[in-house]
């Protein structure tokens, strides 16, 4: 029979491989834990808030309501705050670099997270999720600043997500593979479920909005055009997978193989806490993130909230997609 192991256990054990750890980040870990504990909670809820008495945003015991969102990100920072271990954190629902509470300890650690991704999609009950990156800080003072965040992902020293689907699940790395744990809810523990993903080096999966087709760079449409043919070395083109809510599209593909986009030239999706940490777990899986031209985990990030074009998936469906888009800009050139 298989070991029961707690995410605890493991990010401690995680931590014990590194000779100098003191057990901080085995704690910082635990406190966003509980967090997420919370926020599968809530978002469990979500489809009874109005059977319960909800009635313009005001629950039946008068309180009013907040959005998923807010609530998700005030839990984080409710939890994360004093926690002890962070000089700052940075959140896609803060404009501004989010300091530690007044009077609060300060740590050596970056939090960077998005609370509550692809929430578009709580009303129609599919999966949503939080991301989460953290980094070492490198600035002198006690309080953290922008500098602290505007770290290139290959720093990243540890990062994931946390998926409220089906179960609620946790996908996390520090660098040493990537491990995934699902919350039993009558235990309130996360129990490792996954140990050690890998995915697979080529999938049968494309997920990107077709809707953008019009939008496309021209590499990118020639790419999936090639996905969608029927050809014989493959015997079977591509399957279009896509949810619209990056934690749920990027998980699927992680364990199924597969290819997720969002394309330039801009892109939508944010570097520092939706590329990043995806691009590392993609890594540490055995996959690759890449903007198109160059590496996602090397993108020199300039602003807090900077967009990047996201590539991501299996190892082989990613070259493929440079080679495809690379071509393309070199013929654009001529
Ligand atoms: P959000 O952070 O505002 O939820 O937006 C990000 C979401 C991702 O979850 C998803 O991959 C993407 O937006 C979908 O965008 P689109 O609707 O343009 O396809
Ligand atoms: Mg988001």
């Amino acid at each position: 029979m298989s070991k029961i192991t707690t995410v605890q256990q493991h990010i401690l054990d995680e931590e014990r491989l590194h000779p100098t750890a003191t057990g901080d980040f085995t704690q910082l870990l635990t406190s966003l834990i509980v967090a997420a504990k919370i926020i599968s909670r809530e978002v469990n809820k979500a489809g009874l808030v109005k059977i319960l008495g909800e009635t313009d945003n005001v629950n039946v015991h008068g309180e009013v309501v907040m959005k998923l969102d807010e609530f998700a990100q005030q839990t984080i920072y409710r939890a994360m705050g004093d926690c002890g271990h962070l000089c700052v954190m940075a959140s896609e629902e803060s404009e501004n670099i989010i300091p530690i509470p007044d009077g609060g300890k300060r740590g050596r650690y970056v939090l960077m997270f998005d609370p509550l991704d692809g929430s578009s999609n709580i009303d129609v009950n599919a999966s949503i999720g939080t991301i989460f990156s953290i980094h070492r800080k490198v600035t002198d003072q006690e309080d953290g600043c922008e500098v602290d965040c505007l770290q290139h992902g290959w720093k990243q020293l540890a990062a994931g997500y946390f998926i409220y689907g089906s179960s609620t699940m946790m996908v996390y790395t520090t660098g040493n593979g990537v491990h995934g744990f699902t919350l039993d809810p009558s235990l309130g523990e996360f129990l490792l479920s996954h140990e050690r993903i890998t995915t697979p080096p080529r999938g049968r999966i494309y997920s990107i909005n077709e809707g953008n087709a019009t939008k496309w760079d021209l590499g990118t449409r020639r790419y999936i055009e090639h996905v969608k043919e029927d050809r014989k070395e493959r015997g079977h083109p591509y399957s279009l997978r896509y949810i619209g809510s990056l934690v749920a599209d990027f998980h699927r593909n992680l364990l199924k193989g597969g290819i997720f986009l969002y394309p330039g030239p801009k892109g939508k999706l944010r570097l520092l806490y939706e590329a990043n940490p995806l691009a590392m777990v993609a890594e540490q899986a055995g996959g690759s993130a890449t903007t198109g031209n160059m590496r996602i985990l090397d993108v020199e990030p300039t602003s807090l909230h900077q967009r990047v074009p996201l590539i991501i998936g299996s190892r082989e469906d990613v070259a493929e997609y440079e080679r495809f888009y690379k071509e393309s800009t070199g013929a654009a050139a001529d």
